[in-house]
């Protein structure tokens, strides 16, 4: 993989659910490594530190269940605008923090496709589809909630404008396990391209994930990946709060990152809801840390002629 600059965004948010400890996340893949991880690679890293929310302050919503609205929209004003700054510049790397942050992480890249002139796709790693809007929430906490908002559905008036909606066609999701019936209706009526685990465990993660890139590949677009930690098997990567059974294999996940990174289309990441206060002496963050140097081009061996072809 040729030379990257990467940029490291600390984004501690912990307004997307209730249970607290992601705003350690930043600092624990720190300490796990990342960015020496990165310049192992032969890459470049810039560490813009952690940044706090906007001031916001929304009227109340009318889902009374709706948690910590105003740092909320605080946080997705700042992550949209770092991510516009900073993409011009090299990739972003969104160090979260839970997955509320990419209202504003992937709202931002798609302005700066937007900018670009070039098509946006999304790749969403999760055991979860987070496609709700503030009025379908039941839980009421807002990490379910960004791919509802960065599509451009309806009752995110209280959020920042979007600059950009990203096409529902080019979303793929793989990794899901928990989806609401609410969510299940929208992913079929916008027909998003869903790899569930039944799915994978049917045909394989290479063959959907190669389908995906293939697309990318012939719009020449920029792909947004958001990892999400509970894509991952909790067996691996205990430190969430929202456990699944049944997640990705670490070998699944390595293939995943190399495939991506063979196909060179990866222009920021996200890595999200890692809770270092729920994690087994790091086993989680360097995870995350081990899949990222992965994505950047670390290799086992390498065959020339390998390719997820
Ligand atoms: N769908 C559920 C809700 O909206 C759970 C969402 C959990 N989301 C995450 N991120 N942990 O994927 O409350
Ligand atoms: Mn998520
Ligand atoms: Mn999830
Ligand atoms: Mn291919």
């Amino acid at each position: 993989m040729t030379a990257t600059h990467c940029i490291l965004i600390g984004a501690p948010v912990d307004s997307g659910k209730r249970r607290r400890g992601c705003l350690m996340g930043p600092d624990a893949y720190r300490t796990a490594g990342l960015l020496e991880a990165i310049t192992a690679l032969g890459h470049t890293v810039e560490d813009l530190g952690n940044l706090a929310p906007a001031e916001a302050s929304p009227a109340p919503h009318r889902n009374a269940a709706i948690h910590a609205l105003a740092q909320n929209v605080g946080w997705t004003q700042t992550l949209m605008d770092a991510a516009r700054t900073a993409a011009p510049r090299g990739l972003p790397i969104f160090l979260g923090g839970d997955h509320a942050l990419a209202l504003g992480s992937v709202a931002g890249m798609a302005a700066h496709a937007q900018d670009a002139g070039r098509p946006f796709f999304v790749l969403w790693l999760d055991a979860h589809s987070d496609i709700h809007t503030p009025d379908t929430s039941d839980s009421g906490n807002l990490h379910g909630t960004p791919v509802g908002y960065v599509t451009g559905r309806d009752g995110f008036d209280a959020f920042p404008p979007l600059p950009a909606r990203v096409d529902p066609a080019n979303i793929c999701m793989i990794g899901l396990r928990s989806v609401d019936a609410a969510e299940h209706t929208t992913l079929l009526a916008m027909n998003i391209d869903v790899v569930d685990m039944r799915m994978i465990d049917e045909t394989g993660i290479r063959a959907p994930l190669a389908a995906f890139l293939d697309r990318v590949q012939a719009a020449d677009g920029l792909l947004h990946v958001s990892l999400d930690v509970d894509f991952l098997d909790p067996a691996v990567a205990p430190a969430v709060g929202t456990t699944v059974p049944g997640g990705a294999t670490v070998r699944e996940a390595h293939l995943v990152m190399e495939m991506l990174c063979d196909s060179g289309r990866v222009t920021s990441l996200d890595l999200v809801e890692l809770n270092p206060f729920l994690d087994d002496r790091g086993k989680t963050a360097s995870l995350m840390v081990d899949l990222t140097a992965s994505l950047l081009g670390r290799r086992v061996f390498d065959r020339p002629t390998r390719s997820h072809a």
